[in-house]
């Protein structure tokens, strides 16, 4: 028998494309199982898309349903939750941060700012993607500095969308060479990010996705013990199959694991 409804579900780094539709097929049967009818809220902590080169990309994909069929497939199956009653939240990523308004009215969420503190069922949390606390990765941080700008992103959403896709695709492989020469450890948050991040919420558990490495971990930070639950990434393709989020039900956090058998 399945526990009763939750609180809370918090899912990261989907990492949504047309390229892997066994992940877009267990992601839509993961929030109908884990959400729909089964819990108060859905938080979506960045990177639920491969990229987002911007919110006209849906004016895009309804003129060209067959060229993009992902987007609007996405799009309406959060607004279902979004319309079922579920309080639907989504903070950006490092490779969706140019969702905007227009993406949170179609899909009915709100967006949230990093890092989001909240109280659920007695308990406080702060939300944040993650790559904020990144930050012996020079190189991601200046690069993240420039591309968080508003000004460099109004610049770069008056490009039309196939070339800002274009642009994109060249990001991408110049961060997947960059990637390959940095040391793992550059790539995790830093440690002492993260207690200051948490001395600066007290009593709060932080929750974040991004560094792809799922875990509880414990922090002491001013003498008290303090709680770090990394979410996992997805990828329906990989041996073993990776997805899943955290629940927040009667007070406590756990870890759910998608259902990649069907
Ligand atoms: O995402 P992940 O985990 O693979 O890697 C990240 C960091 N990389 C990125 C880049 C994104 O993955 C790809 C771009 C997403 C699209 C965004 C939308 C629009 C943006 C338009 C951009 C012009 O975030 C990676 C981190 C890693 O996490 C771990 O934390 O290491 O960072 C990098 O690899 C960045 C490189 O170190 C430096 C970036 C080089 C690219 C510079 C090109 C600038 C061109 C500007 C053109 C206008
Ligand atoms: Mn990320």
């Amino acid at each position: 028998m399945k526990p009763r409804r939750s609180d809370a579900v918090f899912v990261s780094d989907v990492h949504l494309s047309a390229e892997h539709p066994a992940t877009t097929a267990a992601f839509l049967r993961f929030i109908g199982e884990e959400a729909t009818g089964r819990t108060d809220r859905l938080y979506i902590l960045g990177d639920l898309f491969e990229y987002w080169a911007g919110d006209d990309a849906m004016e895009h994909a309804r003129a060209n349903p067959l060229a993009d069929p992902l987007t609007l497939c996405i799009v309406a199956a959060l607004r279902a939750l979004s319309d079922s009653g579920i309080a639907l939240a989504f903070m950006a990523g490092n490779r969706d941060f140019l969702i905007g308004d227009a993406f949170a009215k179609a899909a009915g969420l709100t967006l949230l700012v990093d890092p989001h503190r909240v109280r659920i069922g007695g308990i406080d949390l702060l939300l944040s993607h993650g790559d904020v606390l990144c930050v012996d990765d020079i190189e991601y941080q200046n690069f993240r500095a420039m591309v968080r700008n508003p000004a460099w992103q109004r610049a770069f959403l008056t490009k039309p969308l196939a070339e800002r896709r274009a642009v994109i695709a060249g990001v991408r492989v110049k961060s997947e060479e960059a990637k390959r020469e940095k040391a793992a450890a550059i790539m995790d948050v830093n440690d002492g990010a993260v207690c200051a991040l948490l001395a600066a919420h007290p009593d709060a558990i932080l929750i974040h996705g991004h560094t792809h490495r799922p875990a509880h971990h414990e922090h002491a930070v001013a003498q008290e013990t303090r709680e770090r639950w990394v979410l996992t990434d997805w990828d329906a393709d990989a041996t073993p199959p990776r997805g899943g989020g955290l629940v927040l039900r009667d007070g406590k956090l756990s870890v759910i694991a998608a259902d990649f058998s069907a």
